[in-house]
């Protein structure tokens, strides 16, 4: 019997990087509490924290790999016939159709994992196929992109600096029940209180009067969509009235003149109407959001995931930088991650370059080397030439995830072959031929590459392992390897000698020869330094070392390294964010461009919906703190209790469609037809009824007993693949037109 032990690491669920403590008796966890230490969490956990022991310990959960036997049924084989299968199977693919007959598919958990954050792109490498698809095109893809074209970085995202804010815009977020996106920020909830607290105002502009509207100042109903005009009206307010202030980004800016001209005519008055807010509230708004002493404005999926995407994205940046809240204390800044990896300290870089080419049947253009996921099932479907016939998914649940999923799962069973990495048999992994399930979260360490890159704090945290893992078991990195070995055409290898060569390649990128910047030791002394055991650790270890606090190899003898970082079990605080502009900058020209051609070219599309017709009846989505996209319903504390999969609707809506508190109501949109139970509650404009994503469990062959007792319905059997915004790829999942009745 082994002695009790408590094990600090983070809750790796959410975007949030709680802290928390888990107490093991017996290798089993016993509890799991919010760390107290945590410098960044301070104790608070959500209900979902404990859902990490669930998870271990589902029975459902897979433990060994699954082969499809010609009669549909699965049988459990060893591991290396099935990476052998696997890799086979690709391959046999690839002979017949060539590179592009494969696809990968890649889902949210691969960027909550170190594992998969670093072998996923060599597993795309790997497939050497342009035919890459990910959640990304149904989430954060247009703040990425004008990421990308106005700070020269896709991950250079300012973020809002809630802990000094005087005064917090959100539009199209719930981080009380999402705990924050694009915003990595434990507690969100106490933080706006803190906001409230000391004088300051936290606005919400959303649908519906959410979890987080309900604990803000004002709440104002925009009509789902209309984010662009509502900020661009705040913007030409700005001009109008003299307010644009640009503080200390001032020489930092370039195409202020541009957009001032481009967006002349898109004024209060005019889309107050498409907004469903007056004008005067609008221009109140600007006022206010102008003269607090700071001010950020922050935007999340119901500004990403909807028609103007990109156009939203951009003018919460916009409406920042011209009320000189960019990049100051209480605006909106960058965060400076312990282990970024790449990044100079100069201003100025190669910027990024979107568009390249088209996708092959919608011609979409590409948006950092992906297709958008809204093209996947008409890339699997049309014969000819780079036709999808093999697919390889990582961490995703595609046919709950993305638009028109009834569409997606009948293409998906046309596949000649599909390989799924992940834990459980669900609405995907079911088509798939193999399906093979790495460790569970608690069996390797962790460190949030990503979430560093984002948080409101600069924060560093090391997640050790708390078990071993099971006999056999492999981890999502060595899956990994050991198949892009295959198909890299160099046979069977060893996971650990694809890592060894994945990290002899990183080092040559991260260090020059001329030891500059590993204080003189060459790559073979750096090599060693990393260490023998093999695994993602060894390059965080690279990169932290290479880091803006790192130790450059004994440069900064007080610098961090992983091992330095072990001696802080609880995690690391780096301070609140410091400005940063301009040498974050990597546009070319080394200053914010605010007009990007890419984006300007899509304002005719913005001025043309200001003419049509008001939809009668919009869909849009929601979440709720116990769920977490479509994979954790297996996990019965977090199911239990009320049906959350309702369809909410405003009172106005239900009395004109004959519609009482619980009855069923079919829902209809141009691609599809749902039966959901009807909630009613003033929480929803008119007009705008709420699904959530992620349900929709008791479906042949899913392997998910619990998640199939409280079943749902799948919202994007709904939502529109023909529905994109354009210039960043992305999927239009809010505001999809529908037409309700009671079910017969
Ligand atoms: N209508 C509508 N649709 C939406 C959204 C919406 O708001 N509305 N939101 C969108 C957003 S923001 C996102 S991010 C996507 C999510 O889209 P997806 O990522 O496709 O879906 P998830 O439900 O997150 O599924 C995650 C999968 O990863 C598996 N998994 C979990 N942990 C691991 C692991 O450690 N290793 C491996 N190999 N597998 C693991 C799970 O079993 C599950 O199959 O959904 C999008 N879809
Ligand atoms: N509990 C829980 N936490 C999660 C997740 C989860 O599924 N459950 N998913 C995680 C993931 S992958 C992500 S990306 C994040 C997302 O984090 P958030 O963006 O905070 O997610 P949501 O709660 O969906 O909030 C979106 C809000 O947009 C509103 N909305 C819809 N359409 C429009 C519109 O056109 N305009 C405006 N202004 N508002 C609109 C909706 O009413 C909703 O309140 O959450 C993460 N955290
Ligand atoms: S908010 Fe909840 S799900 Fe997110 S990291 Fe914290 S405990 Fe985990
Ligand atoms: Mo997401």
């Amino acid at each position: 019997m082994s002695e009790s032990r408590t094990v600090y690491r983070v809750c790796t669920l959410c975007e949030a990087t709680c802290g928390i403590a888990l107490e093991i008796e017996e290798e089993r966890v016993v509890s799991i509490k919010g760390d107290e230490n945590d410098p960044f969490s301070q104790g608070y956990i959500c209900p979902k924290a404990t859902a990490m022991k669930g998870l271990h310990e589902d029975p459902d959960r897979l433990r060994k790999p699954l082969r499809k036997r010609t009669d549909g049924t699965w049988e459990e084989i060893g591991w290396d016939e099935a990476i052998a299968y696997a890799a086979k199977g690709l391959l046999g693919v690839r002979e017949r159709h060539g590179s592009e007959g494969l696809a990968s598919y890649f889902g949210n958990p691969t960027v909550h994992s170190l594992h998969t954050t670093m072998y996923s792109p060599i597993v795309n490498r790997a497939l050497a196929s342009k035919q890459r698809f990910s959640a990304s095109t149904a989430d954060q893809f247009p703040k990425m992109v004008t990421a990308g074209l106005m700070f020269g970085e896709n991950l250079t995202i300012p973020i809002p600096d809630l802990d000094r804010t005087d005064y917090l815009m959100v539009l199209g977020a719930n981080p009380l029940a999402s705990n924050g996106s694009l915003m990595t920020a434990p507690n969100v909830k106490g933080r706006l209180r803190d906001i409230r607290g000391r004088g300051g105002k936290v606005v919400v502009i959303d649908p519906r009067r959410s979890e987080t509207a309900d604990v803000a100042d004002e709440h104002l109903f925009i009509r789902p969509g209309a984010d662009a005009y509502f900020l661009l009206a705040m913007a030409n307010t700005m001009f109008e009235e003299n307010l644009v202030d640009l503080g200390t980004c001032a020489e930092h800016v370039a195409g202020l003149d541009e957009v001032r001209d481009a967006i002349v005519g898109v004024t209060a008055q005019s889309v107050a109407a498409r907004c469903g807010i007056e004008a005067e509230t609008i221009r109140r708004i600007t006022r206010e959001f102008v003269a607090a002493p700071s001010a950020a404005c922050y935007g999340r999926i119901g500004t990403t995931c909807q028609e103007f995407g990109t156009l939203a994205s951009w003018a919460v940046d916009i409406v920042n930088i011209l009320s000189g809240n960019m990049d100051r204390p209480g605006g909106v800044m960058f965060t400076r991650a312990a282990a970024a990896g790449g990044s100079s300290d100069e201003p100025g870089g190669t910027g990024v370059q979107l568009h390249r080419w088209n996708s092959r049947v919608s011609g979409y253009p590409e948006v950092f080397g992906e297709i958008p996921v809204a093209a996947f099932a008409e890339e699997i479907e049309t014969e000819g030439e780079g036709q999808i016939r093999g697919l390889l998914t990582l961490a995703g649940n595609p046919a709950r995830s993305t638009p028109d999923t009834e569409r997606l799962e009948r293409a998906l069973t046309s596949l000649e072959f599909m390989v799924s990495v992940d834990i459980y048999l669900n609405e995907t992994t079911r088509h798939a031929d193999v399906i093979l399930p790495p460790t569970s979260a608690l069996e390797h360490e962790h460190y949030d590459l990503a979430f560093y890159r984002l948080s409101v704090r600069n924060i560093a945290k090391f997640s050790p392992a708390v078990f071993e893992p099971e006999d056999g078991a492999l981890h999502d990195w060595q899956i990994l390897a050991r198949l892009s070995a295959e198909l890299m055409g160099f046979g069977p290898m060893s996971a650990d000698d694809v890592d060894d060569f994945v990290l002899g390649q990183l080092v040559d990128k991260a260090i020059p020869e001329d030891g500059s910047k590993s204080n003189g030791k060459s790559r073979t002394q750096v090599l060693e330094e990393l260490g023998s055991q093999r695994g993602p650790h060894r390059a965080l270890d690279l990169m932290l070392r290479t880091g803006p606090y790192g130790d450059g190899f004994g440069t900064d003898p007080d610098g961090l390294s992983l091992a330095k970082l072990k001696e802080y079990p609880h995690g690391l605080d780096l301070g609140p964010l410091m400005p940063q502009v301009p040498q974050v900058l990597e546009t070319p020209s080394a200053k914010i461009e605010m007009s990007p051609a890419l984006v300007l070219d899509d304002l005719p599309r913005l001025r043309a919906g200001l003419d049509r017709d008001a939809e009668d009846l919009v869909l849009i989505g929601r979440r709720h703190l116990r769920s977490n996209n479509s994979w954790c319903h297996n996990i019965e504390p977090l199911v239990k209790g009320r049906d959350r999969c309702t369809l909410m609707m405003n009172p106005a809506d239900a009395s004109r469609f004959g519609l009482g508190n619980g009855d069923r109501a079919q829902l209809t949109s141009r691609v599809g037809s749902v039966v959901a139970p009807v909630e009613i509650t003033d929480e929803l404009m008119p007009g705008v009824v709420s699904l959530p994503h992620g349900w929709g469990h008791d479906v042949e062959g899913v392997r998910m007993g619990v998640a199939r007792e409280h079943a749902g319905v799948n919202s994007n059997a709904l939502t529109d693949s023909a529905l994109i915004d354009r210039p960043s790829g992305n999927a239009v999942l809010n505001g999809i037109p529908v037409v309700v009745e009671a079910a017969g």
